[in-house]
């Protein structure tokens, strides 16, 4: 009955089935918003969280290690490291303010998280700045006790007093009301492990040593021309993601700032690399890009593994792709190429598994490149921007 998320700026189900005019839900003015965050129950206070300070860093670390998504039988838990973390959190334009906590007030225990940072999205022709809400978090101790809608109310505050006044989250759950769905493909690198692991299963009829073949892969990469990308990378970069992603309807838009930042391979002070990202150079020109990070994920209750190391297929873009007249088959045979490379760096990089979700151009090599559909979905969310949707399954997000 959603009886928080009716009282939100967002759609919802059944309504406006017909084309709509997108835009925003509500229009307020920073001077009406609340100056302070609403009061919380006795024993609980409200904190900005200081991702610098390697203490504090560690506190969001330790909620959501232990308190943060599973999957449905409790198999798996994401454990984002502190690495990955200050990556996801401290983008280009982030702040302090964004990373609210709630802590219990005499123990001092952080009980509760949410975050945002700020991005800017084109909606088809429109692009809107927005507050991007993750790691929202409650310690398992203090579910269902109404706490979350608190959270949002305060990222949603703090986001307006800002002037941001549109939100994009993404959920596994179902909320009123998604502008796309998209589902999970794994693609199995070490098969033996994700098998003693729980997450891949044996076919009936099938033998582990034939699995382990099915999915083995060259030593080396295929297309010619491939190397690590660099900063000197980042303009030509930056222009082919921008051109490559205008067929799609919903695209961030990044300036060469955020691509830096997104985008440039680096180990961090713990020697740690939170994106690996690769770029093909043709004559000084740079005709394709992809790239991929990496969020281990525990594994609850097993003798012989502690984590996995995921892989999630990140930003891409190819030159055949901007070829008039656009042509499919070029362009699923380069991206072929491209991801199958992409299979061959992240096992060399110790990779376990590698996901990709059925949006951009994903459904023209899930299949060839020996992907699987999983059983998560995830559901994309605009705050107070009625948008039209945008159709899913393996040609989503395209007009062609
Ligand atoms: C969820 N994931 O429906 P109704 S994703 C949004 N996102 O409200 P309570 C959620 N809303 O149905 P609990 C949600 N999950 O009555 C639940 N809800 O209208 C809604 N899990 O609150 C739910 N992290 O406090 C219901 O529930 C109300 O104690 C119930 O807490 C929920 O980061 C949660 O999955 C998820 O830590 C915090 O279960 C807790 O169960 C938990 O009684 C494990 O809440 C970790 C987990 C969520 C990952 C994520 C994106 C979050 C987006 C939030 C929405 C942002 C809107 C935009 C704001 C900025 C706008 C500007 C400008
Ligand atoms: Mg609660």
């Amino acid at each position: 009955s959603y009886k928080f998320w009716q009282t939100q700026p967002v759609p919802k189900f059944g309504e406006d089935d017909k084309k709509a005019k997108e835009g925003p839900l509500r229009l307020q003015k920073v001077e009406e918003i609340e100056k302070s965050p609403a009061p919380l129950l006795s024993g609980f206070e409200w904190v900005e969280i200081d991702l610098k300070s390697d203490e504090e860093m560690k506190e969001v670390y330790e909620l959501l290690n232990g308190h943060y998504v599973e999957d449905v039988d409790s198999t798996f838990r994401f454990n984002y490291s502190p690495s990955i973390l200050r990556w996801a959190m401290m983008a280009p334009g982030w702040d302090k303010k964004y990373h609210v906590g709630i802590r219990a007030s005499q123990s001092r225990k952080l009980v509760a998280f949410i975050s945002a940072i700020p991005v800017h999205i084109r909606v088809r022709d429109n692009v809107i700045t927005c507050s991007e809400v993750n790691f929202l978090c409650i310690h398992k101790k203090l579910r269902n006790k109404r706490l979350a809608p608190i959270l949002i109310k305060e990222i949603t505050r703090v986001s307006n007093l800002n002037s941001v006044w549109q939100g994009l989250y993404t959920a596994g759950v179902v909320l009123p009301r998604p502008v796309s769905t998209c589902r999970y493909y794994h693609r199995p690198l070490d098969w033996q492990k994700l098998w003693e692991c729980g997450f891949s299963y044996l076919p009936p009829g099938s033998k582990p040593q034939y699995q382990v073949h099915k999915y083995a892969l060259p030593s080396k990469t295929a297309t010619k021309g491939l190397r690590e990308m660099e900063v000197k990378d980042l303009d030509d970069v930056v222009s082919l993601q921008k051109r490559y992603s205008s067929r799609f309807e919903i695209a961030p838009e990044m300036t060469k700032e955020e691509a830096h930042h997104w985008l440039i391979p680096k180990a961090d002070a713990s020697g740690e690399q939170a994106v690996w990202s690769y770029v093909v150079e043709e004559s000084g020109k740079v005709t394709d890009f992809f790239s991929f990070y990496c969020v281990e994920s525990s594994v609850i209750n097993n003798p012989k593994h502690k984590v996995v190391r995921v892989a999630y297929l990140f930003y891409y873009g190819s030159k055949t792709g901007l070829v008039e007249p656009f042509n499919k088959d070029n362009l699923k045979k380069r991206l072929n190429e491209l991801i199958g490379d992409a299979l061959i760096l992240a096992k060399k990089h110790k990779f376990d598994v590698f996901n990709a979700l059925t949006l951009m151009d994903n459904g023209m090599f899930l299949e060839q490149q020996k992907f699987a559909a999983g059983d998560g979905t995830l559901h994309y969310y605009l705050f107070n921007y009625r948008a039209n949707a945008i159709s899913g399954g393996l040609d989503a997000n395209q007009k062609l």
